[in-house]
Order: structure tokens, then sequence, then C-alpha cells
């Protein structure tokens, strides 16, 4: 009895890592950030992510913990780290491998915590995007995507801090979006961070998680057949990407954004 219920965990445990996920670890400048263990008691865990406690994705792009994943928030004083990195730096996050998902994109978001990141709420700040990766080739429904692109990497994604933006403390937000199912599938985690160096721009073209996004952004709905029509993807070109090298504007690449049709 003991051990069948015991084995009956494991399963568990086992089919939510091949179904889900989100980001473990990061790294730059040849360090390595373990992030928060889901699954595990926030109780002695230290590092530099936010809390988030399942690999359950959000299906709700209203919801209160589409900012940093749920609970998203900062880690009792001791245990919520905030790692250094300079304005200019390319910063690696690290999914769970196997990570499921080829189809839909990828974007990283930062916002200025103005002030300590851990009382920060993530809700009340402000977000600019610094990446994304939508619709490389191919339909919407096969084709090659950010995710797609983010598993040949060794399921990693890799964002640079724009070089000219103050120096201070943000909250840095990797985010895969699945299409295959509807509704989609978000998984934002966040870590924190002091950017030192940069400059004196402040990046325009904010909003809020939530208000980024909506339930009914096209694009947002799943992608298999029998869909014979669908609303083009969206990758938020309201919100253009603030640009690593601190240009006005980063084009969106090609077929990433409006172009895409079902
Ligand atoms: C930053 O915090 C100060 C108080 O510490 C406040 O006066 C100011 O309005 C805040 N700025 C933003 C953009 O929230
Ligand atoms: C973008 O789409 C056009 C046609 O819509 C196609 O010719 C081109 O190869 C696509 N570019 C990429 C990078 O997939
Ligand atoms: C691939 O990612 C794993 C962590 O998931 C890491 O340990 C390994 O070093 C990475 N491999 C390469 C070639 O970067
Ligand atoms: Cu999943």
């Amino acid at each position: 009895m003991f051990k069948l219920s015991a084995v009956a965990v494991t399963l568990a445990a086992a089919s939510h890592v091949l179904a889900h996920g989100g980001v473990l670890s990061y790294s730059w400048g040849g360090q390595w950030y373990w992030g928060f263990k889901p699954y595990n008691t926030p109780t002695g865990q230290v590092t530099i992510q936010r809390e988030w406690d399942t690999y359950d994705p959000i299906q709700d792009a209203t919801a209160a913990t589409i900012a940093c994943n749920n609970a998203g928030t900062a880690l009792p004083s001791g245990q919520q780290l905030t790692a250094t990195a300079a304005a200019g730096t390319a910063i690696t996050a690290y999914w769970n491998n196997p990570w499921p998902h080829p189809y839909g994109p990828m974007l990283t978001y930062m916002a200025n915590c103005n002030g300590s990141c851990d009382s920060a709420n993530a809700k009340d700040l402000s977000w600019f995007k610094i990446d994304e990766s939508g619709l490389i080739s191919g339909t919407v429904a096969t084709g090659y995507w950010g995710s797609g692109k983010m598993i040949d990497n060794n399921n990693t994604w890799t964002s640079t801090i724009p070089s000219c933006i103050p120096a201070g403390n943000y909250l840095l937000r990797f985010e895969t979006i699945a299409l295959h199912s509807q509704p989609a599938q978000w998984y934002p985690e966040c870590a924190q961070l002091t950017v030192t160096g940069g400059g004196s721009t402040v990046p325009a073209n904010t909003c809020k998680f939530p208000g980024c996004y909506s339930n009914s952004d096209p694009g947002r709905r799943r992608l298999k057949p029998p869909v014979v029509s669908e609303t083009p993807l969206r990758l938020y070109p309201e919100h253009p990407i603030f640009h690593p090298l601190c240009q006005k504007r980063w084009r969106h690449q090609p077929n990433a954004s409006v172009s895409a049709t079902l």
C-alpha cells in the first residue's frame, strides 16, 4: 500500500515534467544561477528567481499571475537574491529538457523596480519588451517558431539587456507561449537583476502585467485543424522591442507579427 502510493506520486510528478515547465536556471558571464525549484517548499530556497510553484501553464491572459507566474512574489529576506549584470549583457535562460511545445513565440520583458525589487509588486511595474521571436518560417500550425528555435538551442533563449537603460534594479521576465491548444499556454518566470553601467534612456511603450495581453488577442487561439481560418498572429507590435543597442525601434523579424495567418 505504502509503496504503491509512493509510485503514484512519482508518476504524477513525472507527467508534470513531461507536459509543462518553465525557466529552471540562468547563465551569463560564465556564472550559473539556479532558479526556484517548483514543487519544493519555498522554505530555505535561495535564488535570484521569483517564486513559481508548479509547471502548469497560465491559461488566462488577464490572470494576476501573468507577470511572474504563481506566486511571482519575492522570497523572504535572506532567500531572495538579486544578481548583478552590466547593461549590454546577454543573459541565457534554461527551460526544462525536453521542452514539449514547439509552436509559439518567445518574448522577453524587463521592468524597473524603482528601488529594491524585493518590495516591488510585479503587477505595478511598467514592462518593456527587449526581445521576441514569432513564426520564423512555414505556417502557423506546423512552422518553425521561436519556441522551436529555443528547443533546438538546448532549451535555451538568450536576450540582451539594452545597453542604454538606466542603472538600477529590474525584473527580467522570460516567456514562452504555447499555441497548440486553446486557450493559449503562457509560461512566464522572473528573475531579479541589478543592472550596472547603462545610460539614461527610459524605455517607452511600456505596459502592465496583467494588461499587456488580452484573451481576445488574435493568434492566442488553437492552431491545430480543424481550424480553417483564423485572425492574424500578433507579437504586440504596439510594444516594440527596446533595442539592445538602443536604437529607436527594433523592427519585428520578417513574418513574425501581423503577417502570419492560419
Ligand atoms: C519611484 O519611487 C518614488 C518614491 O520612492 C516615487 O516618488 C516615484 O513616483 C516612483 N516612480 C515611479 C515611476 O514609480
Ligand atoms: C516571409 O514570407 C514570405 C512570403 O509571405 C516568404 O517569401 C519568405 O520566405 C518568408 N520569410 C521567412 C524568413 O520565412
Ligand atoms: C544544455 O543545457 C543544460 C541544462 O539544461 C546544461 O547543463 C548544458 O551545459 C547545456 N549544454 C550546452 C552544450 O550548452
Ligand atoms: Cu505544457
